[in-house]
């Protein structure tokens, strides 16, 4: 908020002195300046807990998506691994090494991994956290970093308790997965242990949705509009807060394409207007999860033809088809 205030007040000062090009140039770089704003998510947990498939779900992706990280592959991480989001490259996701490896020994943890420069930590376990995990979270905390435990695979627990129990209660069996997870981090020492309960395959469900608002409301404002960004396009609440977040940045793509239209070059203008209405608009449908490759994705999760998606889409841009 601070930045867009001070950006509009030097937009207002350059215009007082009829300087359209300092107002053009001054939110471009407001602009430019917000897509480079870094949010960087460590990701770390035993192997096999599900970190992959979370770094890969957060990021509206599915296992088998050639940019995804590779999920249900043992793997020991040697070094922190990034994962940048597929539309906001500025935000990554860090697979972390576990804490208390030969390589990688919980004394010395916080330097090897360079703790500072993550922005939060997510813990991710599929059973009960460990003592390494705790430890971890210890050294977070000692950092004045902030963690959150995710308790993945959340359905397959449910299911097995479905199958096993006659009169299953689905939220009673939350309830009691949520209180054992916070009991066993209290016996390990840690005060007021927040867990979230996830299935990487529907994350639209369970604790998912609270976890998403406790990141935003813990980050820094100037952070805040990233992280919404970055989200996935699983609720409608998202996508009206992705609204208001873009929302508030038409003013200034505004700004640029009528002073750029405003250039006396006949023939020009036009052009420069229109490749920078079609660029913004085509961002547009990557943050709504409206391109080609995240329609297919929505396609193959809800079982819809792809055509019938795309045929309830009501856009045109200068007749061009974005989706392709
Ligand atoms: N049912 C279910 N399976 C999951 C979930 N998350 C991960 N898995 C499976 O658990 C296995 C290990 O997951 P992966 O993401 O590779 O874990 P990592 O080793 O911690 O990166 C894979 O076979 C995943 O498909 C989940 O939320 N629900
Ligand atoms: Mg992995």
């Amino acid at each position: 908020m601070f930045l867009e205030y001070k950006a509009i007040e030097d937009i207002n000062r350059a215009l007082e002195n009829n300087d359209t090009h300092a107002a053009a140039s001054i939110s471009q770089s407001y602009l430019t300046d917000l897509d480079s704003i870094p949010l960087k998510i460590a990701v770390t947990g035993v192997s096999g807990s599900g970190k992959s498939s979370f770094v890969n779900a957060f990021r509206g992706l599915h296992n088998s998506d050639e940019r995804a990280a590779s999920a249900g592959v043992v793997e020991t991480t040697i070094k922190p691994k990034a994962f940048p989001h597929p539309t906001n490259p500025n935000v990554t996701f860090w697979d972390l090494p576990g804490i208390g490896t030969k390589q990688f020994p919980a004394d010395h943890y916080h330097k090897l991994v360079k703790f500072e420069k993550f922005d939060f930590y997510i813990i991710v376990s599929s059973d009960r956290f460990r003592e390494n995990d705790v430890k971890l979270a210890q050294r977070i905390v000692e950092m004045g970093k902030t963690f959150y435990f995710v308790r993945a695979k959340i359905d397959s627990n449910l299911h097995s308790e479905q199958k096993s129990q006659k009169n299953h209660d689905e939220e009673k069996t939350l309830q009691e997965i949520r209180e054992n997870c916070i009991q066993g981090l209290k016996e390990q020492g840690v005060t007021t242990p927040q867990v979230f309960l996830v299935s990487n395959f529907e994350l639209h469900l369970y604790d998912f949705p609270t976890l998403q608002e406790t990141m935003e409301r813990d980050l820094p404002s100037h952070k805040r509009d990233v992280l919404i960004l970055a989200l996935p396009n699983i609720c409608s609440s998202n996508i009206k807060n992705k609204k208001e977040v873009l929302r508030s940045q038409i003013k200034f793509h505004a700004l640029i394409s009528a002073i750029v239209a405003a250039i006396p070059f006949p023939g020009l203008s036009i052009t420069a207007d229109l490749s920078i209405l079609v660029s913004v608009i085509t961002q547009y449908l990557f943050q709504f999860g409206l391109d080609k490759k995240s329609l297919e994705k929505l396609s193959s999760d809800t079982r819809k033809p792809l055509d019938d998606l795309k045929a309830v889409l009501k856009y045109s841009c200068s007749g061009k088809d974005l989706t392709k």
